[in-house]
């Protein structure tokens, strides 16, 4: 019995079956135990005899299980070590950090340089009436120039405004005529405008709107110069051109004069050195009026800026469709810019 139950112990690779073996020769029904269990039978010399080489078998095989089982265990512990094994010395993956979009970066940087001039932010809805839009800035029904906003309409009354424009009228509503103006506003306009690489029908605008007694076109010219410099270095030069708007008189559109041209011209400026960034002029007396305002007293300027055009010059992005299409690659690229 021992020899057999011996070499079986030795045999065995496996915790369960050599529970069972245990079983099969010191279980109750195990064949050292029928041996043990049959010395009744014996005669009293054979007895001691007997029960004495028994209790060595049994000691044997104890032993020898004991020492099998704990290697088995050893062995079955080291495989699930090297299963789980962390190797803490490998680098860590890298957390994905988010930021705030480039647009949203250049529009606080437009807000600060005006609240440093003296200008409060205020908004103004995206869902706005015919009347802010485009009545109360001079352009009554049928007038051509409404043509140059194609406009997105939801009812006869109520569209999704153009320009930042109206806000200019909801603001002077606010002050009975007698009080002055600084304020920008920016915000999300619409337009039906073909998308291109300059054009969105989508697009942000920051309004700038100064009504005080005594405002005149070089307090405009001067505050235009100051950001423009502000915001591109002052190595750059401003140009004002005559232009219509039907809400202020004179109008002016300014542009910014490229910093990088080459004989093929200046990337988003193309040929000629200067791009348009914003149009502006002083405020209509009519406007002035329906407002509430004694255009004899006061005078006023205005401006209407795009963003995207402004942050697409001074990173030189060339399709403003890369602040919409939100590719992370694009991006993340502008995370650590000021
Ligand atoms: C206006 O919207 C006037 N409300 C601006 C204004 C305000 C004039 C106050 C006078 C007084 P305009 O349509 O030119 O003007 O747009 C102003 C600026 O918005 C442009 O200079 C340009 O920077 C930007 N812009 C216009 N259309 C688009 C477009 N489709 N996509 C992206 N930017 C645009």
């Amino acid at each position: 019995i021992q020899a057999d139950a011996l070499e079986e112990i030795r045999q065995s690779n496996d915790l369960k079956e050599l529970q069972d073996i245990k079983v099969k020769y010191l279980g109750k029904k195990g064949s050292l135990t029928g041996v043990l269990k049959g010395m009744g039978k014996l005669s009293k010399e054979e007895r001691p005899v007997v029960g004495e080489i028994a209790n060595k078998v049994r000691e044997a095989i104890t032993q020898e299980f004991d020492q099998k089982s704990d290697a088995l265990e050893q062995v079955a512990l080291n495989e699930q070590l090297e299963k789980e094994a962390l190797d803490v010395t490998l680098p860590g993956r890298p957390v994905q950090v988010g930021g705030p979009h480039l647009l949203t970066k250049i529009v606080e940087e437009i807000e600060d340089l005006f609240i440093g001039m003296g200008f409060e932010v205020r908004e103004g809805p995206e869902v706005e009436t015919d009347y802010y839009n485009f009545e109360a800035l001079n352009l009554p029904k049928g007038h051509p120039a409404r043509d140059m906003q194609d406009t997105f309409y939801i009812t006869n009354e109520l569209l999704l405004r153009t320009h930042t424009s109206p806000v200019q009228a909801r603001t002077m509503r606010q002050y009975d005529g007698d009080q002055s103006v600084k304020m920008i506003c920016p915000g999300k306009v619409y337009r039906r405008d073909t998308d291109d690489a300059t054009h969105s029908h989508q697009f942000t605008q920051i309004e700038g709107l100064y009504v005080d007694k005594n405002v005149r076109m070089s307090d405009l010219k001067g505050i235009l110069d100051k950001f423009a410099k502000s915001m591109f270095g002052h190595d750059r030069k401003i140009r004002l051109r005559p232009s219509f708007f039907p809400f202020t008189e004179p109008s002016v559109e300014m542009d910014i004069s490229c910093k990088v041209c080459n004989g093929e011209g200046c990337s988003v400026c193309k040929k000629t050195g200067w791009i348009e960034i914003l149009g502006a002029g002083m405020v209509h007396p009519r406007v002035l009026e329906m407002a509430g305002y004694d255009s004899e007293q006061y005078t006023g300027f205005a401006f209407g800026m795009g963003p995207e055009r402004i942050a697409m010059l001074k990173y030189g992005i060339d399709d403003i469709r890369n602040f919409y299409t939100n590719d992370k690659r694009f991006l993340s690229q502008y995370h650590h810019a000021k």
